[in-house]
């Protein structure tokens, strides 16, 4: 049996790397078991304020957003934190060399009904050591990341995690509190047949998504000659975690449901870390054409169109976009 911290010992590339991604997995436990408790906890519900984003903060969000807060201010090798529930970034201990970036509860409109949620964490290098973090120290391309992961919390706690060049997953055992080694290189199919789109938006995506769709749509009977199947979690977190398993699409597509918003993902602590673990298990991630991780960013906050999976459906979506023409 291999657990995390033997995991962590053999590949994290420092001691700062294996020491913030333990510190990160930690909090994961308590989560995992406030999320347990559930109602019971008095945990569920609206916490009466909203974040950055507009969206109404439920009591586990701000709950979530400060332990990992506190656990990682205490970590002498994180310099900084950003997270989706904070307008800005935090700075922690300027000495040190890394910086973490999470959506501490991604999903959260799922905790009342209790379904999947999860957290997902990112961590970049920080290049002004002894100086205090700031915003701008964040604004790294995704293809700079040291380490990506997230932990799912569903019928069971699972962690995946990318620190070299391949993906791994854990089991949280309840009993012995150990993330318990139980996949040591994740790979993903590069063909599939199956996708997940909220697809009530369709009327606000661009031309080229809507004839994509329709394709998939139209299965034996239309240009694949293969029916397809959706799922839909409502928590990238999920929705990622079973193309991991079992290969798919997930696209969360540009649309003009609201001006302001690109599609409705960020790009630093929720495209970013997911493209790397999907690239990293040989899938593609792109904004429909771009690749995600080459994405210079402009803002901690800043939004992207997604479209990440099997590696062969995600250039279809691309050469799809890129030779469309309007009929
Ligand atoms: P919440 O954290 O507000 O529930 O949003 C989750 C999320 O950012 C992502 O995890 C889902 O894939 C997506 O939004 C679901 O969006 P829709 O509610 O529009 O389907």
């Amino acid at each position: 049996m291999t657990t995390l911290a033997n995991y962590l010992d053999n590949h994290a590339t420092t001691p700062a790397l294996n020491d913030v991604i333990t510190t990160v997995t930690n909090v994961g436990k308590t989560i995992s078991q406030l999320l347990r408790k559930g109602a019971l906890a008095d945990i569920l519900g609206e916490a009466g304020n909203q974040n950055i984003q507009g969206e109404d903060q439920k009591k586990l969000d701000v709950l979530a957003n400060d332990l990992l807060l506190d656990a990682l201010a205490k970590n002498t090798h994180c310099a900084g934190v950003a997270s989706e529930e904070l307008d800005n970034a935090t700075p922690a201990n300027a000495d040190g060399s890394l910086l973490v970036l999470f959506d501490p509860l991604d999903g959260s409109s799922n905790i009342d009904i209790n379904m999947a949620v999860g957290t997902i964490f990112s961590v970049l290098p920080y290049q002004r050591q002894g100086q205090t973090s700031e915003n701008s120290d964040f604004l790294q391309a995704g293809n700079q990341q040291l380490a990506a992961g997230y932990l799912l919390y569903s019928t069971s706690t699972v962690l995946a995690l990318t620190i070299t060049d391949h993906v791994v997953m854990f089991s949280l055992d309840p009993d012995t509190g150990d993330y318990v080694l139980i996949e040591d290189n994740v790979q993903i199919d590069a063909d599939t047949s199956e996708y997940a789109i909220n697809a009530s938006n369709y009327r606000y995506w661009r031309a080229p998504m809507q004839q994509y769709i329709d394709e998939l749509i139209a299965g034996e009977a239309g240009v694949r000659g293969r029916d397809f199947n959706t799922r839909w979690v409502a928590a990238m977190v999920g929705d990622v975690h079973r193309i991991l398993c079992r290969g798919g699409l997930f696209t969360y597509p540009f649309d003009t449901k609201y001006a302001h918003k690109a599609g409705k993902l960020r790009l630093m602590y929720e495209a970013n870390p997911m493209s790397l673990l999907i690239e990293r298990a040989g899938g593609g991630a792109t904004d429909a054409v771009n690749r995600i991780l080459d994405i210079d960013p402009t803002d901690i906050h800043q939004r992207v169109p997604v479209v990440l999976g099997s590696k062969n459906e995600v250039d279809y979506v691309k050469d799809l976009h890129v030779n469309y023409t309007d009929k």
